[in-house]
């Protein structure tokens, strides 16, 4: 089976159970298991942050996030097609208590001036807006990579009205592979930002959460709140060094295969897509027929993809899969748009 449902379907490789069978560990909820301590550590350095935590997954380092720049009835600023509001089961409203302002985008990017446009004064009718949250690479948005002047913009905007600013940051490794501008170059303009591990990297569990010294003090405490705390997690945390040390680099492999993959059903009348808006190694693309029954064609043959709307596809690259299981990919996808 060709899985292109997910980055996160991978298994850890011989190499990386390796490391996970020498982790040194600890209990990390009294702070004492050492592979922990080193992955906060060394992600912090990679994102020239004070500190780090690190998280069950991205949807909880999201989360703590939010709890810890803002209070009930706060408002939050996101685009629609977010993770953090179209994925996270709710959780914004359930667990913080917060409005979500959602600014219309293409591919996920918005520009400073179209969260001007929905701010509304300071006054007793309004929930306070407290916090703009942005996704790069964008997940719905097939991998979208943020321009970094656009960054800025919104960092600029942020800081005039007061506002927070936090980077879902889950494949903000593969925003940085595919540009060449590093991680913290990216996350010097974020009060936080949360990066994954068990996405492109490979790992199989892990995310953490960056920022301040007096903000991941307080993301610890919304963690245990949460129900976060890990106990050994040092084995956790020897497979993300080894992802970070071993598969950050190798990223570019996915980024060429979505890419050919892209260029192979761009040629089929009933896709709508170009290549050339592929940027990463998420291929997202709309379809003239129903996403659900071309998804049940190509499970049969052999080639798994998820349906994310009713004309909507997306296949994503990983560790796993090669660029001749790409062509194989690209060949039954042509066979069955075909047929359909
Ligand atoms: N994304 C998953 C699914 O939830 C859709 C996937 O298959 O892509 N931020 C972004 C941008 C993500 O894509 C994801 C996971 C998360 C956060 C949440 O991470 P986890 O699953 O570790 O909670």
């Amino acid at each position: 089976m060709i899985d292109l449902r997910s980055d996160t379907i991978t298994k850890p490789t011989p190499e990386m159970r390796q490391a996970i069978f020498e982790a040194e560990v600890g209990d990390d909820v009294f702070g004492d298991d050492p592979s922990v301590n080193e992955l906060e550590e060394s992600v912090a350095k990679l994102l020239d942050k004070e500190a780090a935590v690190f998280m069950p997954s991205g949807t909880m380092a999201n989360q703590v996030a939010i709890r810890c720049h803002t209070e009930p009835g706060d408002e939050v600023i996101l685009d629609r097609s977010a993770h953090i509001f179209y994925y996270e089961s709710g959780a914004p409203a359930a667990l913080s208590g917060v409005s979500l302002n959602l600014v219309s985008s293409k591919r996920g990017i918005f520009k400073a001036d179209d969260v001007s446009d929905i701010l509304r004064p300071k006054g007793k009718w309004f929930s306070p807006s407290k916090l703009i949250c942005i996704e790069n690479t964008h997940n719905r948005g097939g991998g979208k990579i943020w321009p970094l002047e656009y960054i800025e913009d919104l960092a600029i905007l942020a800081k005039t009205r007061d506002l927070k600013f936090h980077l879902d940051g889950a494949r903000l490794w593969n925003a940085s592979a595919a540009t060449g501008i590093p991680e913290s170059e990216y996350a010097k303009y974020f009060e936080s930002l949360s990066v994954c591990f068990s996405k492109g990297l490979g790992a199989p569990v892990g995310s953490a959460l960056c920022g301040s010294t007096d903000f991941i003090e307080r993301a610890r405490r919304f963690r245990s709140q949460f129900g976060g705390g890990m106990r050994q997690s040092g084995i956790l945390a020897a497979a993300a060094l080894y992802a970070l040390e071993n598969h950050r680099l190798r990223l570019k492999e996915d980024h060429a295969n979505a890419y050919k993959l892209a260029e192979i059903l761009q040629e089929h009348p009933k896709v709508k897509l170009k290549a050339l808006e592929v940027e990463s190694n998420i291929v997202a693309f709309d379809i003239r027929v129903e996403a659900e029954k071309v998804a049940g064609l190509l499970y049969e043959r052999g080639v798994w993809v998820i349906p994310i709307g009713n004309h909507r596809l997306r296949a994503v690259t990983h560790l796993h899969i090669s660029s001749k299981d790409i062509e194989m990919a690209g060949q039954k996808f042509m066979q069955v748009l075909d047929e359909v």
